[in-house]
């Protein structure tokens, strides 16, 4: 390589390790030379390339990009989606592992004009109801939902809703719901501290997904049911939820900011809001907080 194209073997070899960054599989042999092995998975632009979709190659964060463009006046369901995510977030300052070429990391932004901020609570357990119906129904996925905002299969989480709002109590500026899901991981690609609690479609189902056409089908089911969302609320959701749930009549912590409670989760209500059984058979409605 280095003879035809009149480069240092030094050059060639850096070309390659820039080449592997970008997600390019080569193997190579001391005094043999290179193989490609596989080219890196990129989501398809040209079918992306549609009015109110914005792809980046890579981003710190979906749900930050969205926020900028939803500052500048972006409409309604402007998604913005990125191979990679260089500083992907979880909820709590958590991190959100986004490499590229493997997942899908996107964001859609709202703007529903009649509800107020208490009403459109419950968008997570929505946006988790309209994936898992998805995945089920194209797939044969048998997706979990753990409230409020975890995709499991199998018990293991290979997805995550962040969901951010931003107005006033009775007037929403705009709502940016933020969608991590793990696609075509190998077990062996997750880092170390992720290894036992994550999976990934791949992983569970063993076929590869064409990852463009996921998030293609799985849009158009979101923005279909953010719009029922919108006009009807929550209730419509209710039963996909409870149908697929991972946590109803079990014995759970919650916990949030200001504390936690142990109990059984008995039910839902209207809202999507959790309720919780004490030992004392009191219970509590629970807004939002986290399952263990
Ligand atoms: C979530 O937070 O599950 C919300 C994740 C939302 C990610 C999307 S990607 C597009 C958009 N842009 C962003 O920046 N974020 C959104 P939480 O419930 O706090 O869970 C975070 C925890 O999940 C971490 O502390 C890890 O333990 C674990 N985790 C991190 N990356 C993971 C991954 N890829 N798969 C499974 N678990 C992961």
């Amino acid at each position: 390589m280095s003879r035809e194209l009149g480069i240092s073997r030094a050059a060639v070899w850096k070309q390659v390790c820039a080449l592997r960054r970008e997600g390019y599989r080569i193997k190579a042999r001391s005094n043999c030379g290179y193989r490609l092995e596989k080219e890196p998975d990129r989501l398809d632009r040209d079918l992306l390339d549609q009015p109110g979709l914005k792809y980046y190659r890579a981003v710190d964060s979906t749900n930050l990009t969205a926020r900028y463009l939803a500052e500048e006046g972006c409409p309604s369901y402007t998604t913005v989606i990125a191979e990679e995510q260089v500083r992907g977030r979880g909820r709590l300052g958590r991190g959100w592992h986004s490499p590229a070429y493997s997942g899908l990391w996107f964001s859609i932004i709202l703007r529903p004009e009649m509800i107020s901020m208490a009403e459109a609570a419950p968008v997570t357990l929505v946006t988790a109801a309209a994936l898992a119906s998805r995945l089920k129904r194209e797939w044969g996925l048998e997706v979990k939902i753990k409230w409020p905002n975890d995709l499991l299969l199998e018990g293991k989480k290979f997805g995550g809703i962040l969901s951010e709002i931003k107005g006033e109590p009775d007037r929403i500026e705009y709502l940016v719901v933020g969608i991590g899901l793990n696609v075509n991981q190998q077990g062996v690609d997750f880092p170390i501290e992720l290894k036992t609690t994550a999976t990934s479609l791949f992983a569970e189902s063993g076929r590869e997904f064409d990852r463009t056409a996921l998030f293609l089908s799985l849009r158009e089911e979101l923005c279909r049911a953010y719009e029922l969302f919108i006009e009807k609320g929550f209730y419509p959701f209710r039963d996909q939820v409870l149908s697929c749930n991972s946590f109803i009549g079990r014995q759970i912590t919650v916990t949030w900011g200001g504390g936690s409670l142990e109990g059984t989760a008995v039910d839902l209500d209207e809202n999507g809001s959790l309720m919780l059984r004490d030992v004392s058979g009191k219970v509590h409605r629970i807004y939002y907080g986290e399952i263990s």
